[in-house]
């Protein structure tokens, strides 16, 4: 039979590498196929989810970005200046997280989900028409944000005009000039070619971009023993593949817009710059505590020391 498996991005981007390794896997070791669904095949995310839970679909890649009103836990991962950038900290708490692994897979099953696995897809970085060195820079700045109350919140806190907006309408509403900014990794921002309607990128190290996937639970239960350690194997090869494939990515992406696009102005803010950004975290931890749904105390206390763990598997 076949197995209909839907994305948010375009295969060649890193969803999309992440879920050809995922069906490559499955079909090699089964019988069963893979029918990928990327981005624009099936609607916004939010139309996809909905097709998941439903049993449309089997498989569905879906950021918590887009899953803050779904599963409001999920929004932990849009407290600023939480996780670490890249490298292997961040691996070493995907890999090992108690948050991912035991914590949230009741909550996305209450949903009608079972979560297969959370990745990294790399650092955040800002692309905005005018230069950003402090939140005063973003008064008034209409900033296009993912359709999740904490990361508005985030946005709030980081003085912006927060917009949230399916991921189809940024580049128009850029060009337009309906947004003035808007966040992303940097292989999307260089795919999307997002500096074609925009002039500078700036690296605030407040965030790397964390995306789910997720299959429908009816479905995935129904599943017998042998099938199902074919999903978990094909998700595990698939995992370790993409963190693999994204050594050095934000780098080269970082290369080729600058190629594309001479003028563009390339900025890491220094450590002083970044403090007032850094400053927010507080704040906003605070309203997720208040926002996050049931969960949310134990979800971002496990969260830390899943980060403090990961630290100190990395060394440092
Ligand atoms: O910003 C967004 O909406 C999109 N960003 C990424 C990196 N993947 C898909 C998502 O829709």
């Amino acid at each position: 039979d076949t197995w209909r498996y839907a994305l948010e991005e375009a295969l060649d981007e890193v969803q999309g590498v992440f879920a050809q390794k995922f069906k490559e896997e499955v079909e090699a070791n089964s019988d069963h196929e893979v029918q990928l669904f990327p981005f624009g095949t099936l609607g916004e995310s939010a139309d996809t989810m909905e097709q998941a839970q439903s049993g449309i679909l089997q498989f569905v890649d879906q950021s918590p970005g887009f899953t803050g009103a779904l599963i409001p836990e999920a929004q932990v991962f849009f407290v600023p200046y939480l996780l670490p950038q890249e490298g292997e900290q961040l691996n070493s708490f995907f890999r090992n997280s108690k948050t991912i692994h035991e914590l949230f897979p009741p909550l996305y099953a209450e949903q009608g989900l079972e979560l297969l696995t959370m990745f990294p897809e790399g650092e955040v970085a800002m692309i905005t028409k005018s230069p950003v060195t402090s939140p005063e820079d973003l008064n008034e700045v209409k900033f296009r944000v993912m359709t999740n109350p904490l990361l508005v919140e985030s946005y709030r806190a980081f003085g912006a005009v927060p917009t949230p907006l399916p991921t189809g309408e940024i580049y128009g509403s850029l060009q337009t000039g309906i947004i003035q900014g808007q966040e992303n990794p940097l292989f999307y921002l260089n795919s999307q070619k997002a500096y074609e309607v925009t002039d500078h990128l700036t690296f605030t190290g407040h965030n790397n971009y964390t995306t789910a996937v997720m299959a429908n639970k009816e479905f995935y239960d129904g599943l017998s023993e042998e099938d199902q350690k074919v999903v978990q194997d094909a998700i595990d090869v698939a995992f370790e593949y993409i963190l693999d494939y994204q050594e050095g990515l934000t780098q080269r992406s970082v290369e080729e817009m600058k190629a594309a696009k001479p003028s563009l102005t390339v900025t890491t803010l220094t450590p002083e710059q970044r403090q007032p950004f850094m400053d927010t975290r507080e704040a906003v931890e605070k309203t997720y505590l208040e926002i996050g749904g049931p969960q949310a105390q134990t979800i971002l206390d496990q969260m830390k020391a899943d980060l403090d763990a990961a630290a100190e598997a990395a060394g440092g």
